[in-house]
Order: structure tokens, then C-alpha cells, then sequence
């Protein structure tokens, strides 16, 4: 279902004396910044992720949204409300970010509402008891931070400020996803219960957020090379794992991957095999809830017509007057 067109792979082979003097600065750190010269495949890349990410934002607002009305108290609700709010906007900081590259936003929301534009994998999961909004705190801003504190680095300039405040935020996001999973976990054996199959659920979708593994990230290489992304995929996915596992252990929650043990030579937890197969038919658009994800999307956009019409009309009224 998505467009091959924004699916092209870039390289960063470019000889030119402009590419030389590029590569140049981001090897010494400089940043670049939006009226820089710069190879369009690096702007290319850029608009893909960043556009990506905000998608992401937006559509990640939707599992979440889904339990504003049933918070099980005044204080739950209003944190809950405030991070979805929040990640409202992450989406719009970063939907500025990528129009700074010379993109229009209608432009990117109408790929995204076509299906032509990916955002991530995570937000195609159902969100089916409160212990996954807990969860969801947990561990998919937990993925979210790791992926992202390196993205505040990003040689891209408007992405790279964007990144500070969005991960300050998702830190507080994480934090009130831990102490209900906490709650849960000190409460009822039926609250336990309910903590430990919204783990079971989202841990191996969790993982694959940090993307394909390295031998098939297709845009890894050059995106490393252009310091947009400072580590690896698989990098990412086993510095999430090892911060994640002793989280969960404190709370006597049990990971359900038999095959996690802690690997005393290398410091490092070791987990199981991932299905991939999974992860390519949701980015296919056959996860459980891809469909559902996009109608929400495409309908708020269809009830916000008359906002955007009014928009217009007011500043044509505005551009006569003057
Ligand atoms: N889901 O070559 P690769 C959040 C795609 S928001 C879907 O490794 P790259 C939050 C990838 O796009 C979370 N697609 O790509 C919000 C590429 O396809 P295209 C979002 C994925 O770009 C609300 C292809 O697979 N975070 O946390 O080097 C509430 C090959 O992959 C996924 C960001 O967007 C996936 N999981 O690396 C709570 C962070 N993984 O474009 C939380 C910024 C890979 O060729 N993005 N693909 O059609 C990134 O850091 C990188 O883009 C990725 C992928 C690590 C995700």
C-alpha cells in the first residue's frame, strides 16, 4: 500500500566540491542549517524521517486517546491528557522541522492520509486494557527516548532543537507509564495480572520500533554517514533491552521471551529471535489496527475542512483590507 516513490535508497556518493565541503562539516560537527547547501539527498532523507516521525506523533496520539474517557481517576486523566496533548505537539514542531527542508505540510499530511507514508509500526497495536496505557508509557517511550536523545545530536539543525524538548517531554511520558504498571503491579493479583499480559503483548512489538535489523536497514549506512542517526538500529534495540529487563524484574514481571538470559562475558541481556515476518506485514498495512488508524485520521481531517476553509477565508478578508 505504500508509494515505492518515497521508498528510494539514498547514498551519499556525491564527489562535488559543495558534497566535500558538506561532508566535511558534518565531520566536524557543525550543524547544518535549512539554507545551507546540502545534497538533495541528504534534504530527501530528512523530509522521509522527519515526516515519518511526525506522522508517528500524530497517529501515536490515537491508542492512547482511546482511554482519556475511562482513566480510572481525576489524576490519571489529567496526565493522560496532557501527554497526548504533548505528543500533538511533537507532531507540529516536527512537521515545522520538515517544512524548513522546503515541504509543504499539506503535502505530507495528504501522504500520510493516502497511505503512501509510513509512521510507526507500534501505533497499528490495540490498546485493550488501562495496563496498556501504563505499558505504552513504559515501554514504547522508553523506546522512544533511546532511539531519540541521539536525534537531539542530528546534524540537521531545526530536527536536532526540535528533539531537545520532545525527549525532555517524553522522559516525563515514560515515568508516568512506569508508576502505573507500579501501581498495577502492588495492587490485586487480577491488577498484576493485568501488567503482565499488557508486557506480553507490546514487548515484541517494542522492539521492532527500533526498525529492521542492521543487515537490512537499507538507509542506515548513509544516515550514519550524515549523522543523522548516531547508532544503529540493533545498537538501540539491545541498549533499550538491557535498560528495560531489571525495570521489569523489579516490578516481578516475567518478559516473555525464553530465551532472555543475561550474558555475563558481554554485560549484555541477550534475547530471542524477533518475527520480522510480523513487522513486514504491519508496515504493509495488515497490523491489527492499520485500517482503523487511518479512517480516525482521515476523518478528523474531513470534520477539520471547515476550520481550514474558515482559515483561508479570513486571511483572504485580511490580504483585501490591506
Ligand atoms: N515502523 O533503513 P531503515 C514515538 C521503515 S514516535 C515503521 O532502518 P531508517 C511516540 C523505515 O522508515 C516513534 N516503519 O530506516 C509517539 C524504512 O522505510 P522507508 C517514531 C519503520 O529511517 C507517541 C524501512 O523501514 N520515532 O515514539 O534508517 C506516543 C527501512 O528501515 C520502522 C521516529 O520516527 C518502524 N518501527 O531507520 C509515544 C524516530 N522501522 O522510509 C511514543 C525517528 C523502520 O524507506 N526515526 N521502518 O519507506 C528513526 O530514528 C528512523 O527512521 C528509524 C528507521 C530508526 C525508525
Amino acid at each position: 500500500m505504500y508509494s515505492q516513490a518515497l521508498n528510494t535508497k539514498e547514498t551519499a556518493a556525491d564527489t562535488s566540491p559543495e558534497a566535500t565541503r558538506f561532508q566535511a562539516r558534518i565531520d566536524a560537527e557543525d550543524r547544518i542549517e535549512p539554507n545551507d547547501w546540502m545534497p538533495e539527498a541528504y534534504r530527501r532523507t530528512l523530509i522521509r524521517q522527519i515526516s515519518q516521525h511526525a506522522h508517528s506523533e500524530i497517529v501515536g496520539m490515537l491508542p492512547e486517546g482511546n482511554w482519556i474517557t475511562r482513566a480510572p481517576s481525576l489524576r490519571r486523566k489529567a496526565a493522560l491528557l496532557a501527554k497526548v496533548q504533548d505528543e500533538g505537539g511533537h507532531g507540529l514542531y516536527l512537521y515545522a522541522a520538515a517544512e524548513t527542508l522546503g515541504v509543504a505540510r499539506e503535502e505530507l499530511t495528504d501522504q500520510l492520509l493516502s497511505g503512501r507514508a509510513k509512521y510507526s509500526s507500534i501505533f497499528n497495536y490495540p490498546t485493550l486494557t488501562w495496563a496498556d496505557i501504563g505499558t505504552i508509557g513504559w515501554l514504547v517511550d522508553g523506546a522512544a527516548i533511546m532511539n531519540q536523545i541521539p536525534l537531539c545530536r542530528c546534524s540537521f539543525g531545526p530536527y536536532a532543537r526540535a528533539m531537545v524538548r520532545i525527549c525532555r517531554e517524553e522522559s516525563f511520558h515514560q515515568r508516568q507509564g512506569y508508576e502505573i504498571v507500579m501501581t498495577l503491579c502492588q495492587g490485586t493479583p487480577e491488577q498484576k495480572a493485568m501488567a503482565q499480559d499488557a508486557l506480553n503483548r507490546w514487548w515484541w512489538p517494542c522492539l521492532m520500533m527500533f526498525g529492521p535489523p542492521d543487515g537490512a536497514s537499507e538507509h542506515s549506512d548513509t544516515s550514519m554517514r550524515w549523522k543523522i542517526k548516531r547508532f544503529s538500529n540493533d545498537g538501540l534495540r539491545q541498549k533499550f533491552v538491557d535498560a528495560t529487563v531489571p525495570q521489569g524484574r523489579y516490578l516481578g514481571l516475567t518478559f516473555p521471551d525464553p530465551d532472555l538470559r543475561f550474558d555475563d562475558e558481554s554485560g549484555h541481556w541477550r534475547f530471542g529471535p524477533i518475527d520480522w515476518d510480523e513487522f513486514r506485514r504491519v508496515l504493509a498495512g495488515d497490523g491489527p489496527c492499520n485500517r482503523e488508524r487511518l479512517e480516525a485520521r482521515r476523518k478528523a481531517h474531513d470534520d477539520g475542512a471547515w476550520v481550514r476553509e474558515a482559515a483561508l477565508a479570513y486571511a483572504a478578508k485580511q490580504r483585501i483590507a490591506a
